[in-house]
């Protein structure tokens, strides 16, 4: 009687303590999809390296991002060019609204990520995970293509 008893406490508590839905794993699930995500990487001694994305919300809220990070930098700042009269001017975001059935173009000249001191050993061609981290506390993870400027200009810009 007390095994059993101990036996659905236990899946009570585990139910509680580990929920079900994994926050790795959310995207598309929740209506947040990506798409061209890559990483404009100049290979100096101190990279140089910008974020593209185009995000979509297919959900019915709103949702905002927060924060974005990976491993594979430091940090990571979104950013948006404006001008101020002649001069352009880059203003740190610090919240990105997605809106309920909407799309946001992450892209040269507009709003993009910027990477400080991201990993100067990587290569064209490879895969980074960036981490999508959400107002309502989802996380996305997307990964990131690295790209020189050329194939960023050939194949990713539709203008
Ligand atoms: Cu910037």
């Amino acid at each position: 009687m007390n095994i059993i008893k101990n036996v659905v406490f236990f899946i009570l508590f585990s139910a509680f303590c580990f929920p079900t839905t994994s926050f790795a794993d959310t995207a598309g699930k929740d209506g947040i999809w990506t798409e061209k995500c890559r990483i404009r990487y100049i290979p100096l001694k101190d990279p140089k390296a910008a974020g593209y994305m185009v995000i979509h919300n297919d959900g019915a809220e709103d949702r905002t991002v927060v924060a974005v990070t990976t491993d594979q930098a430091k940090g990571v700042m979104m950013h948006e060019m404006v001008m101020e009269g002649a001069m352009a001017k880059m203003v740190h975001l610090l919240e990105l609204p997605i809106p309920s059935k909407g799309t946001v173009e992450l892209k040269s000249g507009g709003i993009h990520l910027m990477f400080m001191k991201l990993n100067p050993n990587l290569k064209f061609g490879e895969t980074i995970q960036l981490n999508l981290a959400f107002k309502n506390g989802e996380k996305v993870t997307v990964d990131a293509k690295i790209v020189s400027i050329r194939e960023d200009r050939e194949m990713y810009r539709e203008e």
